[in-house]
């Protein structure tokens, strides 16, 4: 099967095109630096299937971050029969080194010009023969994102692709790309998007920038409730009469060991944890626009300097942004940092933000033991001791990941998504949940009901249960904390993924939705409840964010001090809290 990449900087719309020819989801964003990994998908082109493959973005074939490692690797290993070059019509002026590394190399190419619709918003015109005959390459015009010219680049790839390369062709220098280009392209003298350009007047600006970022934040986490809590409700009062009016009736004559494990262990556990997907998916959809917008490049211009005396830079802060939904991309996006020892000091705070599996655990734990005017502020505390934590974090080890790389910043034009590519987002995160539901949470909620309810004849989650058991020998290190050993065991669990904390309790109360808000808030308190959040906020993440600790730093001292510091630190901040809150407080 013939292959073909797509290559280009970071931001052209490469994952864009991608999607558009071969109807993949492949993540999409206003920020340079999304794709991380090479992605593949087939399509049909002139009656043949091709593999198409998208690419992280790059600015330089011959760089060394690993963005453009993972690029270069892959153009070695694997020669693809057509390099189709992916450049931003608007700003070619800025993409001619790519450009021109990529004739050099002498291997088939075609040039695609996208963003066709900004460039024509801002006046620019393009003679698309010509340039292709100078440049000796087909060249398309085309919106990626709009569907303009899809035609003609089906055309141009079944020709390409039918033709026998011929490498006797000389390349052409730099200086005559410059001026095909200058020739080719009518580019008014005031090529500005106004739009951006007023937005930014306000949304930069040196005093009222940053109470204005975080003023949005805040709205988009109130907006996220305030739609989502009744969802939320409406699930669990869903979840509560399938079980009463379908489930009950169904299993009445099962044997009672089939009738729990069947109700009390798989069902109240994927039925409390589902209840959260509709919280889960608001908070993606808001995250997707503010990151579609152009918004977070806005973001990391306007904490760069304050970033800066924590060791970290603007970029470090919106992977941060991008780890309270989950950690395990935001990890991998630090890839477009070059300098090492800022790369690693923003892979070991970024565990600290609060993800959405985190999130759901303080929803749950914050409406059972504190009023509806509590909620709110409890829940920003949470948020305040996440950001604490991941700067003290930063303080602390900033000497050991020195930054080397002064960092410019692409501060791309306000774009507005489609609703298609918000609703693409949504799905796949809901899509990315179930996933891991299926893969966690089932078996995580069986092991725990095996655990909660074995050897046969004991009381569910008693002491002497295996599960009572093994909180048991946690104990003394717990206790300290006021987490009982039932906490102990859903703690345990959330080792593995936090999507399980809720689910085990669930199990290990043996009830869900309303009975199972009231069963915790009679048995626990709330300092101690206050005090469990805390250590299930710091400690060490899920599985899958300490394997792509691994895997991005290729170390495994680094990643073992990623998973012991925030241990100790989970535990010392639990402890200093409940020490001082059951002295002063009770
Ligand atoms: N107006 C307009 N916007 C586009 C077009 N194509 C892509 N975009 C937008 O450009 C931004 C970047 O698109 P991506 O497809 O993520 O770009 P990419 O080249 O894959 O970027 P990296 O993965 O970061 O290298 C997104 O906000 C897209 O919606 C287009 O034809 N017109
Ligand atoms: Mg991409």
């Amino acid at each position: 099967m013939k292959q073909v990449a797509l290559l280009g900087m970071p931001n052209a719309g490469k994952s864009t095109l991608f999607n558009r020819l071969t109807g993949a989801h492949a993540r999409v964003g206003n920020w340079p630096g999304i794709t991380v990994e090479l992605l593949t998908a087939k399509l049909l082109i002139g009656g043949d299937m091709v593999q198409l493959v998208d690419l992280p973005g790059i600015y330089d074939l011959h760089g060394y971050s690993e963005d453009e490692k993972v690029v270069t690797t892959f153009l070695q290993d694997q020669s693809p029969d057509l390099i189709v070059v992916v450049l931003n019509a608007c700003q070619l002026d800025r993409q001619m080194l790519l450009l021109g590394q990529l004739i050099e190399l002498g291997r088939p190419l075609l040039a695609v010009l996208n963003m066709a619709d900004e460039a024509r918003a801002l006046g620019i015109s393009i003679d698309v023969a010509g340039l292709s005959a100078s440049l000796g390459i087909p060249v398309c015009l085309l919106s990626a994102k709009h569907g303009q010219g899809m035609e003609d680049l089906h055309t141009q790839l079944r020709k390409t692709l039918s033709q026998t390369p011929d490498p006797t062709q000389d390349p052409l220098a730099p200086p005559d790309i410059e001026a095909a280009l200058q020739r080719h392209i009518d580019m008014p003298l005031q090529a500005n998007h106004r739009l951006t350009e007023r937005l930014d007047k306000v949304l930069l600006h040196p005093w009222l920038g940053l109470p204005i970022f975080f003023g949005v934040m805040l709205l988009l986490f109130e907006g996220v409730f305030a739609i989502g809590k009744p969802l939320q409700d409406g699930m669990s009062w869903l979840f509560t009469t399938l079980r009463e009016g379908a489930l009950e009736p169904a299993l009445a004559h099962a044997p009672p060991l089939l009738h729990g494990f069947l109700l009390d262990g798989v069902f109240a556990g994927l039925a409390t944890v589902a209840s959260f997907v509709p919280l889960i998916v608001l908070f993606f959809l808001f995250m997707s626009i503010v990151e579609d917008t152009g918004y977070l490049s806005r973001a990391a211009f306007l904490m760069d300097a304050l970033m800066a005396r924590f060791g970290l830079d603007g970029r470090s802060f919106v992977m941060l942004l991008m780890g309270f939904g989950c950690n395990v991309p935001a990890l991998m996006g630090t890839r477009v940092i070059r300098s090492r020892g800022l790369r690693w000091l923003t892979m070991l705070v970024i565990p600290f933000s609060l993800c959405s599996a985190r999130l759901q655990v303080f929803v749950f734990f914050t409406a059972a033991l504190f009023s509806a005017e509590q909620a709110p502020l409890v829940l920003f505390s949470l948020y305040m001791a996440s950001i604490v934590t991941a700067m003290g974090t930063a303080l602390l080890f900033r000497r050991r990941y020195v930054n080397h790389d002064p960092f410019v910043l692409e501060m791309p034009p306000f774009r507005f998504p489609t609703a298609r590519q918000i609703l693409l987002r949504g799905w796949q995160e809901v899509r990315h949940f179930l996933d891991r539901a299926t893969r966690f949470i089932v078996l995580g909620v069986v092991l725990v009901w095996v655990l909660t309810n074995l050897p046969p004849g004991v009381a569910t989650g008693s002491e002497d249960s295996l599960a009572g058991i093994l909180g048991g020998w946690m104990e003394p290190v717990l206790r300290p904390l006021g987490i009982d050993p039932k906490l102990t065991i859903a703690l345990l669990f959330g080792f593995v993924a936090k999507e399980i904390v809720i689910g085990s309790l669930a199990v290990i109360y043996g009830s869900d939705g309303d009975q199972l808000v009231q069963l915790v808030s009679q048995q626990v308190g709330w300092i101690e409840a206050y005090s469990f959040m805390l250590f299930a906020l710091i400690y060490t993440p899920c599985l899958s964010t300490i394997a792509t600790i691994r895997n991005e730093s290729r170390s495994a001292a680094f990643t073992t001090l990623a998973v012991v510091w925030p241990l100790a630190l989970a535990w010392l901040a639990s402890y200093a809290f409940y020490q001082t809150a059951t002295h002063f407080l009770r």
